[in-house]
C-alpha cells in the first residue's frame, strides 16, 4: 500500500529526474547581461551589450575552442570583442606598491562559478595580453547560448579552460 511518505518519495525523485535531464539536456547556466569590472580599480563599471561599443571592440578570425581531452568544442570564423588589457586599462588597476605586481590577478567569474585567473604579468608582461578578449559575437551573430560575454585567450594551446561562458564579472585581486 502507497502511505503519503512514500508517494512523497516518488515525487520527489521524478522531480530530480527531471531537473537533472534539463541540466543534461540544456547545459545551460544562468545569463548575465551584464558583466562587472571591480576589485582593486579606480573606476568600478558595468559592461553591457549598449556600453561595450565604447571600448574599442576589434574583430578577428579563426580561433578553435578546444577541450584539455583533445576534442574540438567550437570553430569560430569570427568573433567581436574587446580587449582585457582595454577593460582593464579603462578602469585603473591600483597599485600603490609596484614591486607587489607579481601579487595581482584578474580572475573572470562565470554565474556558473566558473572562474579562471589570468596573472598582472601575463596581461601586461607576456603576448597573452594581446590575446585576451570579452567577446559578444561569434560569427556574425550575437552569442546566445553560451550567455551574452564570453572571455577567450588566443594565445592558449589548449583554448577550452579559459574559455569562460556567462562571464558575470571581471575582479582584479592581489595575493596577501
Ligand atoms: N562558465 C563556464 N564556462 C566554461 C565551462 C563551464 O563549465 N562553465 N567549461 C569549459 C570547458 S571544459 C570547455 S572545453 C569550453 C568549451 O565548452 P563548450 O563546448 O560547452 O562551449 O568551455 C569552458 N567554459
Ligand atoms: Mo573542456
Amino acid at each position: 500500500m502507497l502511505s503519503f511518505h512514500n508517494l512523497f518519495i516518488m515525487k520527489l525523485a521524478s522531480t530530480t529526474v527531471l531537473l537533472l535531464l534539463h541540466l543534461i539536456c540544456h547545459g545551460q547556466a544562468e545569463i548575465s547581461d551584464q558583466v562587472a569590472v571591480k576589485g582593486l580599480i579606480e573606476r568600478p563599471f558595468t559592461i553591457n551589450l549598449k556600453t561595450i561599443g565604447s571600448l574599442q571592440p576589434e574583430v578577428h578570425n579563426n580561433l578553435n575552442i578546444v577541450c584539455s581531452s583533445g576534442e574540438t568544442k567550437k570553430e569560430l570564423r569570427s568573433f567581436r570583442g574587446v580587449a582585457l588589457k582595454r577593460i582593464l586599462d579603462s578602469a585603473g588597476i591600483v597599485m600603490p606598491r609596484p614591486k607587489e605586481r607579481g601579487k595581482y590577478y584578474i580572475a573572470v567569474r562565470a554565474t556558473d562559478g566558473y572562474t579562471t585567473l589570468y596573472a598582472w604579468n601575463e596581461i601586461y608582461n607576456n603576448p597573452t595580453g594581446n590575446h585576451v578578449f570579452l567577446i559578444y559575437e561569434e560569427n556574425g551573430q550575437p552569442i546566445r547560448e553560451d550567455g551574452r560575454f564570453v572571455m577567450i585567450c588566443g594565445n592558449d594551446v589548449v583554448t577550452g579552460p579559459r574559455h569562460v561562458k556567462w562571464v558575470s564579472s571581471i575582479s582584479v585581486e592581489k595575493l596577501p
